[in-house]
């Protein structure tokens, strides 16, 4: 039997040739029998080879893995192919390989290593096999073909790329379709493969803020775009002093070393490291010592190795000079701009790009690289930089919801120049408490044929970018054959390494690490479980599997999954993760209890939640800075449930229902407008942007109620202007007509006092003008008219009050000051007599025995004992529905304690 890692293998029995369905690049070897086929292919008509590749058949003949394979090379064979091959065959059970410019029988396998500028053999190999060579594919384009030929009797195989690229990509595609076998004897059904890319130039650019990659983690990133053939990193982490605020100094001898490794081993994954050297926060365009100081220190990084190079100029003011000279030579404005910008890249690529035989075409970002507007800096670029210069572009906006082929024509039409994408996905150093792991989503198909290139800016988390990346290598190969889910789960596969309970893990976690700016909604599997179990569509059995499932996950991921650096880039998050597992699986336990009347138990669970939502929120994510950022997961989703859990609850407890913020603005970095009602002023609503006219933050009640006060504190430490300057306070029964109260201006704190006698549903703060600044809230109440009166003894303790046991909120609590004395109670007046049927008492699990007393109410002017409280929770029942307007706790004679009372609900 195979092991585990060898999941997605079918292997041939004896003679039998079937399809050989490959492991995904990252499976390990297994130790098998031929004799025993196992894992499933990967679905029916899918590829094994990933990226897909442009055209693929299976031919109806075979080659069996022999003991001994001639591995054929010509006199310029890519070496990191072969050594690629040589590997790939050694996983496959070959345990001898002949390496040289012939063939040695027929009875082995014959490997022909290198397209027609490589290896004189191939094109021979692969008429014997009726295949054509490659010469008509794109550059890095490749041939390979596996079958029998005439008096072959174990086959024969042959890699034809295009260029070396082409060659090593069709090592990296065997090595996908060949088994991992112990022993030779696996017979591998033949196939064609014709493959080459959609856009020339596919990777990423190392262009975030925050944390620079380490060097290990660089290093794996080389290995890894070999093995997914993107054939371009960008070396530019904004946080790397000498690439920015002292692009004029040399490295250190030590980092310079580093950054030559880093070559290398891009060059062994035929990956194109591009050295991108930023001068923009500082430079004199006009000066001829600037320029030479640009040249100087690119030449050093040209002495290590580096072929490829960008300057980018994203993120400086161009409407401030560094210099008056750039005043006196350009003028000023976007266009003198745009023209001192050419001058120095004009000059960049004659005396140092062009000064060098083979040397790659210069890159640039513009400062305006976020539009296709045109602009006066844009037309002179597109006049005036010299047209191989290639320009980077984010698409339409910094982070792109989507890009189109219409906009990336128009890019080109308004820069004048080649496109090559600057994709901001995953990047996340503008969301720095967020894992941003769904796939490339929102590019339009034939995108990539528009453009020079795609690259990708990828989170501050190296080893946790790269299940988006997988999907980036995916789309930049084969944009036509691209499909975002399939990929996605491709790339999920590939990382848990064959194992089914570490796939399953991951897509847990990454399910709730789902959402962008590309991948609108968040947990979109865990949301549809959940959105069934309140539609009382599925049972909680399937939910409760989905949450355990969660909360695992993390305990998983640790234990089992081999990408080690996922875990430690994820760390804070798979806390948080495991935290929301544990709360969600107790709201739902607390509803099912809840429902089963099992009243006592619910109240239990309830209790936790406030803990377990707060030990989910608590982790954080340490900057560059030492800044702790609470980090956030699964969000509108699994807090969402939490909150519906407590209102559905809350329902079968009688309590009324809880306000819910709600605003017309957007939300910054995760700030929601929950956050102005959970009763929590250090956690607030933050719009996304300034407000304009008719703007608004507000609650919705649930139900028309009566409303007495309403009170908005707005702004906070840090944000002081962040508040709506100017507005109204509006309430309305249906969301349509609305009535003023109140009218505010320049207060971030605003009360008012409802006329009496009105009922609502919805209370907002609405904005009467625009304004430049941001909105906060740290909360926005609102008390309702009709609230019981509560009176009696012993006082409230400091800190406490006694209304609390009367004013539908579980979370507050009386906490008398003193032990009571004999004949005292606490009486709660309702604000009109009622029908009731049953009056529950709750108080803090574990306080019970500061909460003896005898429940009695009024009825008709009388006083009747329903009961006696027992325990934290306690439900009375009114015999014949009873007209009441009040209620007494009477305190238990010699009772030693102070008592605690949560709440008191008549129902
Ligand atoms: O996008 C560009 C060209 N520049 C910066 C990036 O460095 C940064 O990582 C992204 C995302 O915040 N936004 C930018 O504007």
């Amino acid at each position: 039997m195979l092991g585990p890692l060898a999941a997605g293998l079918v292997l041939a029995l004896a003679a039998a040739p079937l399809t050989v369905a490959g492991a995904g690049p990252a499976a390990a070897a297994g130790s098998g029998s031929a004799a025993e086929p196992v894992g499933a292919a990967q679905g029916a008509g899918a590829s094994v080879i990933t990226p897909t590749p442009q055209k693929q058949t299976a031919r109806s003949d075979s080659v069996r893995i022999t003991s001994t394979v001639d591995v054929v090379t010509g006199a310029s064979t890519d070496e990191a192919s072969l050594s690629l091959v040589k590997k790939t065959l050694r996983a496959a059970g070959a345990s001898h390989l002949a390496v040289g410019p012939k063939t040695h029988g027929h009875n082995r396998l014959a490997v022909h290593v290198g397209g027609p500028g490589e290896n004189s053999s191939s094109a021979a190999a692969l008429d014997a096999l009726g295949v054509e060579g490659p010469k008509c594919l794109a550059a890095e384009g490749y041939v390979l073909a596996a079958g029998g030929a005439h008096g072959d009797s174990a086959g024969r195989v042959v890699l034809s790329g295009v260029d070396a690229t082409g060659t090593y990509y069709a090592a990296r595609s065997l090595e996908q379709v060949l088994p991992r076998r112990a022993h030779a004897g696996a017979t591998v059904r033949g196939l064609t493969v014709r493959d080459w890319p959609a856009t020339p130039v596919r990777g990423t650019i190392e262009g975030f803020y925050g944390t620079p990659w380490s060097q290990a983690a660089r290093l794996d990133q080389m290995d890894f775009y070999g093995t997914h053939k993107m054939n371009i990193y960008v070396y530019s982490p904004k946080d790397d002093a000498y690439l920015r605020e002292k692009w004029r100094d040399p490295y250190p001898a030590d980092q310079l070393a580093r950054i030559k490794q880093l070559v290398e081993r891009a060059t062994a994954n035929h990956v194109e490291f591009t050295y991108a050297l930023s001068p923009g926060l500082s430079v004199c365009y006009s000066s001829e010592e600037d320029i030479k100081a640009l040249v100087t220190k690119l030449e050093t990084i040209r002495d290590i190795g580096v072929r490829q190079f960008a300057v980018p100029l994203d993120d400086i003011s161009y409407t401030d000079w560094n210099c008056d000279a750039d005043r006196t030579r350009f003028g000023t404005g976007g266009g003198a701009a745009g023209s001192a910008q050419s001058y120095l890249l004009n000059e960049v690529n004659k005396r140092f790009i062009k000064a060098h035989e083979g040397a790659k075409p210069l890159q640039m970002v513009p400062t305006e690289y976020y539009d296709v507007t045109p602009s006066p800096y844009k037309s002179a670029l597109s006049e005036q930089l010299d047209k191989d210069v290639l320009v980077e572009w984010t698409g339409v906006g910094v982070v792109a919801p989507t890009m189109t082929v219409a906009q990336a024509r128009a890019a080109k039409e308004v820069f004048g120049h080649s496109i090559l994408t600057w994709d901001n996905y995953p990047v996340n150093d503008y969301a720095t408490d967020r894992l941003l792991l769904g796939p490339f989503n929102g590019r339009e198909k034939g995108l990539a044929e528009q453009v020079a290139g795609i690259t990708a800016n990828p989170m501050i988390q190296p080893y946790a970018s790269k299940l988006a990346l997988s999907t980036v290598a995916d789309y930049t190969w084969n944009d036509e054959a691209y499909d975002a889910d399939r990929s996605y789960r491709a790339a999920v596969r590939e990382m848990a390494g064959g194992k089914p309970d570490v796939e399953r893990a991951l897509r847990a976690f990454t399910d709730v690490n789902h959402s962008s700016s590309l991948n609108k909604q968040e947990a979109p599997e865990l949301s549809s479980v959940i959105s069934r179990y309140w539609e009382g569509k599925g049972s909680s059995r399937a939910l409760t599997a989905a949450l355990r499932e969660l909360r695992d996950a993390p305990r998983v991921l640790r234990s089992s999954l081999q990408d080690k650096g996922f875990v430690e880039d994820a760390s804070p998050w798979l806390d948080s993760a495991r935290a929301w597992g544990t709360a969600t699986l107790t709201a739902l336990d607390m509803v099912e209890q809840a429902k089963a009347g099992h009243g006592a138990a619910a109240w239990a669970a309830r209790q936790k939640l406030p803990g377990l939502v707060a030990k989910a929120k608590a982790p954080v994510y340490v900057d560059m800075k030492g800044a702790k950022i609470p980090v956030t997961v699964g969000e509108g989703v699994l807090d969402t449930f939490v909150t519906r859990a407590l209102t559905e609850q809350g329902k079968e407890l009688g309590l009324p229902p809880q306000p819910v913020g709600q605003s017309g603005m957007g939300v910054y970095s995760g700030n929601v407008p929950d956050r102005m009602t959970d009763g929590d002023d250090a956690t607030y609503f933050w719009s996304g942007a300034a407000a304009a006219k008719d703007d608004w933050v507000g609650v919705d009640l649930g139900s028309d109620r009566p409303v007495d006060g309403i009170t908005v504190e707005m702004a906070k430490s840090g944000s002081e202007d962040d508040y709506l300057h100017q507005g109204v306070l509006e309430y309305s029964s249906d969301n349509r007509t609305w009535h003023e109260v109140a009218s505010f201006k320049d207060q971030p704190d605003v009360t008012a006092k409802a006329p009496a006698g009105t009922t609502a549903r919805y209370v907002r703060a609405r904005a009467t003008a625009d304004q430049t600044s941001w909105v906060v809230v740290r909360e926005f109440r609102v008390t309702g008219a009709g609230t019981p009166t509560v009176t009696g003894d012993p006082p409230a303790a400091s800190g406490s009050s006694q209304g609390a046991v009367a004013d539908g909120n579980t979370a507050t609590t009386y906490r008398g000051s003193r032990a009571p004395r004999q004949g005292e109670s606490l009486r709660i007046a309702l604000d009109r007599a009622e029908q009731v049927r049953t009056v529950t008492v709750l108080a803090p699990e574990g306080a019970s025995g500061g909460t003896a007393a005898s429940v009695r109410i009024r009825v008709d002017g009388e006083w009747k004992t329903l009961g006696r409280t027992d325990g934290a929770y306690t439900r009375l029942t009114a015999h014949h529905a009873s007209t009441v307007d009040a209620v007494r706790l009477v305190w238990g004679s010699g009772a030693s304690e102070a008592p605690v009372i949560s709440e008191v609900i008549v129902g």
